[in-house]
């Protein structure tokens, strides 16, 4: 195994352990060994929350794991996030897009790594958190001149909200002034089509891919 397999291992291992030390101290030393920051999220740290993720739907971890988890992720996006945006300071600006997760819903472990893709990939990215109102999606958007409404959900029960938010954008008569790209472990492209949404990604890139698509369409 080479020296970047052996630390893209150790990180996500470092996240299915929930050791955070370890998690912040290897994004540095990533860094320092000149690892694309992006690879080292992908390959490392999200890999380590998706195993996470299945260890939790087995029943072998339970709530404080994957909180100690989450911390571990929240902690290696916190060292490698600056580094994304230093190269995306060159990269060319293609448009502004708001980001969130639903009203409801706290999960924000996949908002941030689209939001950072985004970013990374020449977006200028209005990250609005988690549990963001549907109200507030619209009132940043229309704020900013926003292009793109990116939209996260993760509960069954949040899912709708992004229904409601698109009925929202109708009836105040801004929906044709925004593509709304869905997204979250529940959502697919029937949920999309099915709640008029422009566009939907599967995981990080599948989003930036889908966001580049719509915009080209103007
Ligand atoms: C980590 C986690 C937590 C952490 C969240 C920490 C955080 N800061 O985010 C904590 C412990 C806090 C948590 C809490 C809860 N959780 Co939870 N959680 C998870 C877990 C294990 C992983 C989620 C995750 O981060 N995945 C990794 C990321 C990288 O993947 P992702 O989010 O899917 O994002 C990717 C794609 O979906 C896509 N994407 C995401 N957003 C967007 C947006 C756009 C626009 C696009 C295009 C793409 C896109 O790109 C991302 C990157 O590749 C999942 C299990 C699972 N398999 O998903 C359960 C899960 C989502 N949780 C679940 C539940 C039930 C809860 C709780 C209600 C538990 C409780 N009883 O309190 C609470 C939620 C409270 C609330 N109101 O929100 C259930 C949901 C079940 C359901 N059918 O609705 C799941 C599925 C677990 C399960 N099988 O039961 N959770």
């Amino acid at each position: 195994m080479s020296a970047k397999d052996d630390l893209l291992l150790s990180m996500k291992t470092s996240v299915v352990d929930g050791n955070r030390a370890e998690s912040e101290r290897l994004a540095r030393e990533s860094l320092q060994a000149g690892l694309d920051p992006l690879e080292s999220i992908d390959k490392g740290f999200a890999a380590g929350i998706q195993e996470v993720g299945v260890l939790w739907e087995n029943g072998d971890y339970f709530l404080p794991e994957l909180v100690a988890s989450a911390e571990c992720m929240k902690a290696a996006m916190a060292v490698l996030e600056p580094a994304l945006s230093a190269s995306s300071r060159q990269a060319s600006r293609l448009g502004k897009a708001v980001i969130g997760t639903i009203e409801g819903d706290i999960h924000d472990i996949g908002k941030n790594l689209v939001s950072a893709m985004l970013q990374a990939h020449g977006f200028e990215v209005l990250d609005l958190g988690a549990d963001v109102k549907l109200e507030r999606f619209i009132e940043k958007a229309e704020a900013e001149s926003a292009r793109l409404i990116c939209v996260s959900a993760l509960l069954t029960t949040t899912m709708v909200n992004q229904k409601r938010l698109i009925e929202l954008l109708h009836q105040r008569n801004v929906r044709s002034k925004y593509k709304v790209l869905v997204g979250g472990a529940p959502v697919n492209q029937a949920w999309a089509d099915a709640i008029g949404a422009d566009g939907y990604g599967e995981n990080a890139m599948a989003a930036v891919r889908a966001a580049m698509a719509l915009l080209a369409r103007g």
